[in-house]
């Protein structure tokens, strides 16, 4: 009889095998796995997590498309619901914890071998539970969805995410992209071939339940926490039922917790300037320029016209809209 590890990895390779491959910007392919192209180094994790996870209904989720502000929502959630526990600003976890070491991601816990180790260390992670996610909506475990967790979830102009995600695929995987120019991979992010890709999927997926659910899910825009990040602080935590009180607003605690998180706090911090992730990128490369609108330092004229075409084709009718920043 086969081992359970055996039969697994059997499971998965038969699984890999029927689904359509597309090559991905980065070293990795992506499979088009429950209508999202999944990266091959996620499909173990994401299939596991599906299988397994058990949702508490005091789980806070964070959700997002990746390169749409993950790091900076991560460091917010971890920092409003914990502001008990982690109440001095000059001794916090987030000064010496990169927040996505803080804020672990569902897609990778289940990357493993053994899942009862896994499951023992969630059931007594200290609660509430705070979990990153680049999985789409309909791709969550049952449990999350049929839970009272709750889910933030961070998006970003189109034309923002590519640039970003672009260049950070640059620096972390140089030589696999040298083949490929920006404007092809703009065709590719255009037909939605794109690690938890099509963006506009992933966005209206988590865009409609908030319009369903209000109490469930949390719409934001990265844009919006930009201009106005303390009337998101205070509306996370009311989101989260865990409302700033007169005192904590008088004595300044969101101004705290948006200066503590804020993009050139985080990015000049020790632990965010160097040391690596396990096995993966550099750290300082999550913090590039943290702005609006860099977009038109890179996009040529055909290259705004096509994607703005593909923006209008995908989420026309649909209320989900981004201002142009140019
Ligand atoms: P991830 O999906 O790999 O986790 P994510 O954090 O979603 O990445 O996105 C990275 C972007 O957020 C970068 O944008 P840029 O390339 O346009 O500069 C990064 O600079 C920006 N970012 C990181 N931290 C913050 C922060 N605290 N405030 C605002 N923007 C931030």
């Amino acid at each position: 009889m086969a081992s359970t590890q055996g039969l697994q990895a059997y499971e998965e390779e038969k699984l890999l095998l029927s689904l359509p491959k597309e090559r991905g910007w980065a070293a990795h392919h992506l499979y088009l796995f429950q209508d999202f192209w999944c990266p091959s180094n996620f499909i173990e994790g994401v299939n596991n997590f599906q299988k397994h996870f058990q949702s508490k209904d005091s789980d806070v989720i964070v959700s997002s498309f990746p390169k749409s502000g993950t790091t900076w929502l991560k460091a917010l959630t971890f920092s409003i619901v914990n502001r008990k526990r982690f109440s001095s600003f000059d001794n916090h976890p987030l000064l010496t914890s990169n927040s996505h070491d803080l804020v672990p991601y569902l897609d990778f816990i289940f990357h493993c071998d053994n899942i009862q180790n896994k499951l023992s260390y969630l059931s007594n992670m200290t609660e509430p539970r705070i979990f990153g996610t680049h999985i789409p909506f309909p791709s969550l475990s049952k449990s999350i969805q049929e839970s009272n967790c709750k889910i933030v979830y961070i998006c970003r102009n189109p034309f923002d995410t590519f640039v970003s995600f672009w260049i950070f695929a640059n620096k972390i995987y140089p030589d696999s992209l040298d083949k490929l120019t920006m404007e092809e991979a703009l065709e590719k992010y255009c037909k939605g071939i794109i690690g938890f890709g099509p963006t506009w999927e992933h966005m209206l997926g988590y865009w409609k339940e908030s319009i369903a659910t209000p109490n469930k899910v949390l719409f934001l825009k990265y844009e919006e926490l930009k201009e106005d990040i303390n009337f998101y602080v205070k509306r996370v935590a009311e989101f989260l039922d865990c409302p700033f009180t007169e005192e904590e607003e008088s004595n300044g605690v969101i101004e705290s917790i948006s200066n503590l998180c804020s993009f050139e706090k985080m990015k000049n911090l020790e632990v965010n300037k160097s040391g690596t992730f396990d096995r993966s990128f550099e750290k300082k490369y999550l913090f590039r320029k943290g702005e609006i609108g860099d977009w038109v330092n890179y996009f040529s004229p055909a290259m705004i016209e096509k994607l703005s075409k593909t923006m209008e084709e995908k989420l026309s009718g649909s209320g989900l809209s981004f201002k142009t920043y140019s």
